[in-house]
């Protein structure tokens, strides 16, 4: 077992994220983008906007990362051992991009309550605070949700661009990472990342999220895979896992599950992002 030592368990109860976390060999790794620009080669649209979520329905290289036994262990030891994948988004940074994430939770917007959930963001390529790492405010998932405004800046990678205001810089910290390295962090965190000012992409791949099977979603419906354990609670509809790539009726499900979680991003929004 890979579980968290006491250390870092106390670094995510403290600080409201662990990392890094070692997963992934840099051989994995660089399957995975070149499993990347495979797709962007043949399939120009399949990552685009809001098609950046749920590869892991249309790539077995994808699904593999989201059941890794490494990341299970780690996950279990915050959720417990019943686990499903609630999710994926590719967040990719370009070279020279102006693309950013402003400070938000995710607990504002997923709508998996209760909070017994981790988000899961996996390193395909390092990220430093040159190429635009997360930024985490330690602490700050302690806190009650934030008021956050809904921006809609063009070079804003989150949805609706919902911003957490007045976020006391010298109090956040990088979540820098090596290709291959993990990251866990709390619902409640908040946290952003800035632009790429490198010459090469930025790629994360994030596990948004892996909930318990006591986890329901309270804004709309979500597909969900069984990763760990049982499913007692049966909130959602279990879907199966691919064996090749972009076979029509994962593409299908792909587009189905997007649809439903677009409707989740933008609840009671004033208008639709082009994520
Ligand atoms: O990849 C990034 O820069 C931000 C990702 C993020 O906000 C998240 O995984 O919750």
């Amino acid at each position: 077992m890979n579980s968290l030592n006491a250390e870092q368990l106390k670094n995510y109860n403290d600080y409201g994220f662990v990392a890094p976390i070692d997963v992934l060999s840099l051989e994995e790794t660089a399957k995975i983008k070149k499993e990347i620009e495979y797709i962007e080669k043949n399939w120009p649209e399949e990552l685009v906007g809001l098609g950046r979520n749920n590869l892991h329905y249309i790539s077995p290289i994808f699904d593999q990362v989201c059941h890794n036994p490494k990341i299970l262990d780690a996950v279990e030891s915050i959720i417990g051992k019943d686990i499903l994948v609630g999710g994926t988004t590719l967040f990719i940074k370009d070279p020279d991009n102006k693309g950013f994430v402003s400070w938000h939770q995710d607990a504002k917007y997923i709508g998996f309550e209760p909070y017994n959930w981790v988000t899961a963001w996996l390193a395909i390529t390092d990220a430093n605070e040159e190429n635009g790492c997360m930024r985490m405010w330690p602490g700050s998932h302690k806190e009650k949700i934030k008021d956050h405004k809904d921006t809609y800046n063009e070079n804003n990678l989150l949805t609706r661009g919902q911003t957490v205001k007045n976020v006391p810089i010298e109090k956040t910290t990088p979540n820098i990472l090596k290709a291959g390295q993990l990251s866990l962090h709390h619902p409640m965190i908040v946290h952003g990342s800035g632009p790429n000012k490198s010459n090469q992409r930025r790629i994360g791949f994030v596990i948004q999220s892996y909930i318990g099977t006591n986890v329901d979603q309270v804004i709309g419906k979500v597909y969900v895979q069984q990763a760990r354990g049982k499913d007692i609670y049966k909130f959602h509809e279990h879907t199966k896992r691919p064996v090749e790539l972009m076979s029509k009726k994962d593409i299908e499900l792909k587009n189905k599950a997007n649809e439903e979680l677009s409707k989740i991003f933008y609840n009671d929004a004033k208008k639709i992002g082009k994520f």
